[in-house]
């Protein structure tokens, strides 16, 4: 800088001066000569070394802006202003950048393969480590002696299982079996899917005891009725507690085992882990956490009967991005936040500063994956509902009102068949004409307010049935069991009618898979308001399902509505199901996760400049 600065007029006044000097000194013409040609040596050699330090100099600049530029370091061989507009710049490119995500994310339809390429690009680590209770595959042992596989009936792994399959990276969770163990190598692991293995699935075994204080006890006794409030008396038990901060430290001990560095992108599911975050915090400082948390959350004051509320709260406020379905269960966060621990809250912004731990509180409403019905190998809608009515021993012109769902009593099953005996009642012509068809896979079948549900379905198809059934009509079809996807889809395709009457859910998946069921643009559905899935499918009926006498005569509305009716609200339900998909749903919240990561290091930078200002200064 000095060189190129002062070298040039320097050599230019000294040129001036020495030849004014030898034009004055008196020496013979020969001499002023030879001096001349000196003077002219001396000064080219002057000019190539002045142009020579000046490149060097111009080069050592560039390089340093360009690393400026791009990480925010090296900025210590830069002249003061050349930091001013090279931060100018950082910021623009990040201005843009965030341009490019937000019509990157309201652009086109979000695939497998651009979230992957997503994740890829943007994100700071390419390793992703999922954890949930519930694992994406579970193995049984098969008639033949051999091992045999099926996917639970969860809409947290329908959710994730796309996004892992996609982006690759490994998922922990809890074995069920025996059989489990043989498909897994020594240290618990497979690759998954079974048929074309793309990502990791690591299993941890729990003892009986485990899954009885963890899961049975303090997840689902205790957090779940507490979180759905559906009017079922959570229990908490100290002894569940300590269970489930154990198994709690057990999945922090495997995900701290699985990292590949120490910024993993570390992804939590539900209410199983709720303490997670902190405990990987305490680990991994620089690791990427999102936590999910797929059903509803409480307002302050019922969440305030919780005896260990506040390790709970200070459990997930680690975590970069807290997220949950809607802005209701975001807003009971932090109102719980607020009422319950010391937190700054920012309501604007939807984040929470505690400590050292800043948090953003988002809605991310949760999707599927848009199904290909061609390699699911599902016949065309005549064929579905042909099999499905004669495997029922259904006469094929009667109509089939569907349900589907694991056999929970926040699903609102026992509910939603009164309304059924109710419209039997009030609209005698109807009978023999309709059927209701419910799919209740068995869950969580050791808890007793679940044994109960299952009783209480039982009773009210039993009574209904009784009261309706000829030698020719079953009003009432219950199905108890587990079925793989691509016989959930021959349902969908079946039914005239689709209900959800949940008492209270997150979302609710399977009204999601019933819209993408239906490339015939009919079947109407019926939606309980208690379901995230309600704020998104509006051309929905929705329904209050403690309302039985009004969910009857939706039944009517539904059985009764005409074609174009039907295929204007199915036609609008699938395009915005078809964009909003879950591959959309994990580039949102990624991306808010790089966001974040971005601000962080961008903090950090400023941080440092700031520092190194001051110590010039
Ligand atoms: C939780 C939240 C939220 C059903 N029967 C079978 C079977 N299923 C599948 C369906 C669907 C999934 O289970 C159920 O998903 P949902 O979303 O309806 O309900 P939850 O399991 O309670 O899910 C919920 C969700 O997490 C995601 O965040 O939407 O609010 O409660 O995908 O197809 N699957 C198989 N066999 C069955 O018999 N394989």
């Amino acid at each position: 800088m000095f060189s190129f600065r002062v070298a040039a007029p320097l050599t230019a006044v000294l040129c001036l001066i020495a030849l004014s000097l030898i034009a004055t000194s008196g020496v013979g013409q020969q001499a002023q000569q030879n001096m001349l040609w000196s003077l002219l040596g001396i000064n080219l050699v002057a000019a190539v070394t002045t142009v020579f330090l000046a490149r060097m100099t111009i080069n050592r600049w560039a390089e340093s802006l360009r690393d400026y530029i791009i990480t925010g370091k090296n900025a210590k061989n830069l002249p003061k202003e050349a930091i001013g507009v090279t931060r100018e710049i950082r910021h623009r490119l990040r201005q843009l950048e965030r341009e490019r995500q937000r019509l990157c994310l309201s652009g086109p339809m979000w695939s497998s393969e651009a979230l992957f390429r997503f994740v890829r690009e943007h994100l700071p680590s390419e390793q992703i480590i999922s954890i949930s209770y519930r694992q994406p595959y579970a193995h049984k042992k098969a008639p033949d002696g051999g091992l045999t596989w099926m996917t639970p009936a969860s809409g947290l792994v329908t959710a994730i299982e796309p996004i892992m399959k996609a982006c690759g990276g490994t998922w922990i969770a809890v074995a069920m079996s025996e059989a489990d163990r043989l498909a897994a190598d020594q240290n618990g692991a497979l690759m998954v899917p079974p048929d074309k293995p793309t990502y990791r699935l690591k299993r941890l075994w729990l003892s009986e005891e485990e899954t009885a204080g963890f899961y049975a006890g303090f997840a689902n006794e205790g957090l779940w009725p507490l979180a759905t409030m559906a009017y079922v008396k959570p229990r908490f038990r100290a002894s569940d507690w300590k269970t489930y901060q154990e198994v709690n430290q057990r999945f922090a001990d495997a995900i701290v085992a699985e990292a590949k560095s120490d910024a993993p992108i570390v992804f939590i599911q539900d209410y199983h882990f709720a303490l997670l975050p902190k405990l990987v915090r305490e680990r991994l400082p620089n690791a990427l956490i999102i936590f999910f948390w797929h059903i509803p959350w409480p307002n302050a004051e019922a969440f305030g009967i919780l005896p260990w509320r506040e390790e709970i709260l200070r459990g997930l406020l680690p975590a970069d991005i807290i997220g949950f379905h809607t802005q209701a269960p975001c807003n009971n966060f932090l109102d719980c936040v607020d009422t319950h621990i010391e937190a700054l809250i920012d309501r604007e912004h939807n984040s929470v500063r505690h400590g050292n731990d800043f948090s953003m509180v988002r809605p991310y409403p949760i999707s599927i994956a848009w199904p290909d019905l061609e390699a699911l190998s599902v016949p065309d809608i005549p064929a579905c509902r042909k099999e499905v009515t004669e495997s029922l021993g259904i006469a094929p012109d009667a109509k089939i009102i569907l349900g589907v769902e694991r056999l929970d009593y926040v699903k609102g099953i026992p509910e939603r068949l009164r309304s059924f005996g109710i419209f039997l009642e009030k609209n005698p012509l109807w009978r023999g004409k309709v059927c209701f068809v419910q799919i209740a896979s068995p869950s969580r079948s050791s808890i007793p307010a679940y044994a109960d549900a299952d009783k209480e379905v039982e009773e009210v198809v039993a009574e209904i049935n009784k009261k309706y059934q000829t030698s020719r009509w079953k009003p009432i079809h219950l199905l108890k069991q587990n079925y793989a996807a691509r016989e959930l889809y021959r349902f969908y395709r079946s039914g005239d009618v689709f209900i959800v009457s949940s008492l209270s859910d997150g979302m609710n998946l399977v009204a999601k898979e019933f819209i993408s069921a239906r490339d015939d643009d009919r079947g109407s559905l019926i939606l309980s308001e208690f379901t995230g899935s309600s704020r998104e499918l509006v051309e929905a009926i929705i329904v209050n399902p403690h309302d039985e006498e009004k969910v009857a005569d939706c039944f009517l509305r539904a059985l009764t509505m005409s074609d174009e009716e039907q295929t204007a609200r199915m036609k609008s339900m699938r395009e915005r199901v078809k964009m909003n998909n879950v591959f959309a749903w994990a580039a949102q919240i990624l991306g808010d996760a790089k966001q974040l990561h971005d601000r962080r290091q961008l903090n950090e930078l400023l941080e440092k400049t700031g520092r190194d200002e001051k110590r010039a200064a």
